[in-house]
C-alpha cells in the first residue's frame, strides 16, 4: 500500500533494518557462491560523493564523462589495447547484449546467428531473444572448454560472430581464445570474449606465473571484451564494462539523443539515465590499487582456491569437477541435492548448479570461513550415509 503519511527517517531505517535482517551479508563469511563482494571502502566513498552524476546527459556532467573515458582507457590498456572504445555499464549482461548488438548491426546476414559455447552465461539468452539473433551452441570438450572444431563446423553465411569465455560462470574455465581468434580471422568474423569474471583475474594471475591462455586484444581476432568491475574489481554494483577494439562497433549501436545539454549526442548503452558514480568508482579503484594492488588480491584468491581444492580432494564422497583454472572451485558430492539443501539450511550461501556446488574465492572469503564450511560439509556427508 502506498502510505498516505510519511514516517520519520529513523522509523524508515529501522523498518529496513528489520526487513533486510534475513539477507546474508558478505562480511558474515557465509556467502561462498557469489561473484559479488563487499566493495572497497574507497569505491563506497566515491559513490556516496557523486551519487547524483548522470552519464545519460554527459553535457551536464562533462568531468564525469571524461573520467568514464579514462576508465575505459585504463580497462583497454589492461586488456592489451592502446586505445579502446566502450562504456562502464550496468553489468556483464548489458555488456554482452551490446556486443551482440554491434555484431548484428554490422553484419548483413539475413537470419543472424551467433555461435557460443554451451557454457555461456544466460545473459546471451536475453541478447538472442531481444535482438532476434539465433543462438547456435557449440559443444564443450572433456575439460569443459569450448570445442573449437565444433565452433568451426557451425559457421554459416548467417553467422554474425563468435563468443569465447574467459572464466565461465560455473567452473571458471578459460576457453582456447587464441584458437578462436585464429578461426575468427580465417572466416572474417568478429570474436567477443566474455571476461566478465576473468577480466579482473587473468592478467594478474598470468603475471603471478599461473599458466592461462591469452584472452584479450593482443589476439587480433578479438573485437570486443566484457570485463566487470563489480565482480573481482571490488566496485559497487552496478559496474560492468564493454570494450571494443574499433570505434565502428560503438557507432553501430549508437542512437541520436538530440535535445540533451551537450547538444546532439549519441548513446550506445541500453540504459539512458545511468550512474556516473559507477564510472568514477571504477576509475578510483584502478587508480588506487593499480596493477600491483589487484595482483595482491588475485594472489590471495588463487592461493586460497588451490588450498581449498586440495582439502576437498581429501574428503571421501567429494570430487572436483575439474582442476580450477581461476579462483572458482566447483565440486560434486554423493547425494548432491540433499547435501546442497542441508548446507543451505545451515546458512551457507552457496551456488548450486546442475551437478555441482560452486565456490568463488572472492576477496571477502577467508580461510577460516572455508575451514568452517569444510567441517560442515564433512558432517553433512556423514549424516547422510
Ligand atoms: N558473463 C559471465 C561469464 C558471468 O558469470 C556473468 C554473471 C555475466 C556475464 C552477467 O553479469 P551480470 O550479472 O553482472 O549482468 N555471473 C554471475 C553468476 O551467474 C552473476 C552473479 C553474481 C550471480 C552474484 C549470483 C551472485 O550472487 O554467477
Amino acid at each position: 500500500m502506498f502510505p498516505k503519511k510519511g514516517a520519520s527517517e529513523e522509523e524508515v531505517l529501522k523498518e529496513l533494518e528489520e526487513k533486510t535482517s534475513m539477507d546474508l551479508t558478505f562480511d558474515s563469511g557465509r556467502i561462498l557462491g557469489s561473484m559479488c563482494t563487499y566493495p572497497h571502502p574507497l569505491a563506497v566513498e566515491v559513490v556516496r560523493r557523486y551519487i547524483d552524476r548522470n552519464l545519460g546527459d554527459p553535457g551536464l556532467h562533462v568531468g564525469s564523462r571524461k573520467v568514464e573515458k579514462e576508465a575505459v582507457g585504463m580497462l583497454s590498456n589492461l586488456l592489451g589495447l592502446k586505445e579502446g572504445y566502450g562504456h562502464i555499464v550496468s553489468g556483464g549482461t548489458e555488456a554482452n547484449i551490446l556486443a551482440v548488438r554491434a555484431f548484428r548491426n554490422l553484419s548483413d546476414a539475413e537470419k543472424p546467428e551467433l555461435i557460443l559455447p554451451e557454457s555461456a552465461h544466460f545473459s546471451f539468452l536475453k541478447a538472442g531473444e531481444m535482438l532476434g539473433v539465433r543462438l547456435v551452441w557449440a559443444k564443450l570438450k572433456e575439460d569443459y572448454s569450448v570445442d573449437v572444431r565444433d565452433v568451426e563446423d557451425k559457421i554459416t553465411d548467417n553467422t554474425i560472430g563468435i563468443v569465447g569465455i574467459a572464466g565461465t560462470t560455473g567452473l571458471g574455465v578459460v576457453d582456447d581464445i587464441p584458437a578462436l581468434s585464429d578461426l575468427a580471422l580465417d572466416y572474417g568474423l568478429p570474436l567477443h570474449v566474455d571476461a566478465a569474471f576473468g577480466g579482473f583475474v587473468i592478467p594478474f594471475a598470468k603475471e603471478l606465473g599461473y599458466e592461462l591462455p591469452d584472452f584479450d586484444f593482443t589476439l587480433k581476432g578479438v573485437q570486443s571484451v566484457t570485463i566487470d568491475p563489480h565482480k573481482m574489481g571490488m566496485v559497487p554494483i552496478p559496474a560492468g564494462g564493454i570494450i571494443f577494439r574499433e570505434k565502428r562497433f560503438l557507432e553501430a549501436i549508437s542512437v541520436p539523443a538530440p535535445y540533451l545539454a551537450g547538444g546532439k549526442v549519441w548513446q550506445a548503452t541500453i540504459t539512458g539515465t545511468r550512474p556516473g558514480a559507477s564510472a568514477l568508482a571504477v576509475w578510483a579503484m584502478i587508480r588506487h590499487l593499480g596493477f600491483e594492488g589487484y595482483k595482491e588480491v588475485v594472489k590471495h584468491a588463487m592461493e586460497l582456491s588451490r588450498w581449498f581444492a586440495g582439502e576437498l580432494r581429501r574428503i571421501p564422497g567429494v570430487h572436483l569437477i575439474r582442476e580450477p583454472m581461476l579462483n572458482i572451485v566447483s565440486f560434486g558430492t554423493r547425494n548432491l541435492e540433499e547435501v546442497e539443501e542441508e548446507l543451505k539450511r545451515r546458512g551457507w550461501g552457496i551456488s548450486a548448479h546442475r551437478g555441482y556446488i560452486r565456490v568463488v574465492m572472492m576477496p571477502h572469503v577467508r580461510k577460516e570461513h572455508l575451514e568452517e564450511f569444510l567441517g560442515d560439509l564433512r558432517e553433512v556427508l556423514k549424516s547422510l550415509d
